[in-house]
């Protein structure tokens, strides 16, 4: 498990979505946050599971965690850009409170808004670690990856252990490789018939 922000390797959110998604196998939710953090998760291969969320930040973990607490059975990814968790901080008290053991929050730290020009964010330069919010917020198991080892590691803890998770990520100004579809409504429909097939 990684404290420290030192030491952390900068790493890329498109192909680390693709790590995570090669890893699911058992028809896991995945929740992804506004703009470069759907685009990656459209760009490793839509899947009927993906939710993209497509115009507000700071949605991906709420309602990821409203999945996990609806379908105990079904394990429940939220990506999230590190700009858009600071706008949302909340959420992490209440999923603390809440305690589903089938959801990870995976936090992409670049610390800027990237997509809006790049603006620094207040985790920029390490001022704010995340981790250490989440830590402090009530969940107990949140922790860096310091490199893509240990992201495959925790993502396999995500998938067999009781959580909640929270995965810190450093990421690279990489812009998201891809554009999702613009197409919300075909999307909340997918993603609700997916989740009315059994895990
Ligand atoms: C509530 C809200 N405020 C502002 C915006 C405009 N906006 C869209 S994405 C974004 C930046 C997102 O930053 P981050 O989550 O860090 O992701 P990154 O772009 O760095 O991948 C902003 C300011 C918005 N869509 N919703």
């Amino acid at each position: 498990m990684t404290d420290a922000t030192d030491n952390l390797h900068v790493m890329n959110r498109a192909a680390l979505t693709k790590r995570l998604v090669g890893m699911l196998t058992k028809r896991e939710a995945v929740i992804g946050g506004i703009g470069n953090s759907n685009w990656d998760l459209w760009g490793a291969g839509h899947r009927p599971e993906n939710f993209y969320m497509l115009g507000s930040m700071g949605l991906a973990a709420p309602i990821a965690m409203g999945v996990a607490l609806a379908q105990p059975k079904r394990r429940v990814f939220a990506l999230e850009g590190d700009g858009s968790l600071l706008m949302q901080l909340g959420c992490l008290s209440t999923i603390a409170a809440q305690a589903p053991r089938n959801l990870c929050v995976i936090v992409w730290d670049n610390g800027i808004y990237q997509i809006t020009g790049g603006q620094g964010t207040p985790a920029a330069a390490s001022r704010t670690d995340i981790v250490a919010i989440a830590r402090a917020s009530g969940i107990g198991g949140a922790t860096w990856a310091a490199d893509h080892a240990e992201f495959d590691a925790l993502v396999s803890r995500a998938l067999t252990t009781d959580g909640p998770h929270l995965i810190g990520v450093k990421i690279d100004n990489e812009p998201g490789r891809t554009q999702t579809d613009r197409d919300p409504i075909r999307f909340r429909e997918s993603f609700m018939r997916a989740m009315a097939e059994p895990v």
